[in-house]
């Protein structure tokens, strides 16, 4: 009698612990979006260097975010902050060279290519 009252039990808690495991096992499907989207936004910090020009060439990002600039153009490009002192300066990338440089202030920061002054672009950090 006592017995099969225990087993009752046991077998609601069974019962309990299979929702909870499906439940998050649901949980997790509904949250894999939301980390694609984390490394979506990890690519928001990225400035491509493409056919003479920066794209996107108004960059927004928050105050310690890394912005890294690739070349993917044949020839040489450099970003070169137009503030003086500069801010940052990458030297010549050549094709695939990357640039990084970390925004720690809000701000403002005008760039352009010392090789091409034509090509400009603008960081603002929030
Ligand atoms: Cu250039």
């Amino acid at each position: 009698m006592k017995s099969s009252l225990l087993d009752a039990r046991g077998a609601r808690r069974r019962v309990w612990l299979r929702g909870v495991a499906v439940a998050s096992a649901g949980m997790l499907t509904l949250c894999l979006p939301a980390l694609v989207g984390v490394v979506n936004a990890a690519d928001a910090n990225a400035v491509d260097i493409d056919n003479f020009a920066f794209s996107p060439a108004t960059l927004t990002v928050r105050a310690g975010t890394r912005v890294t600039w690739t070349n993917h153009d044949e020839d040489p490009h450099t970003v070169t902050s137009s503030d003086n002192p500069h801010a940052f300066a990458s030297g010549a990338l050549d094709t695939n060279g990357t640039f990084s440089f970390t925004f720690d202030k809000p701000g403002t920061y005008p760039y352009y290519c010392a090789i091409h002054p034509h090509m400009t672009g603008v960081i603002v950090v929030k």
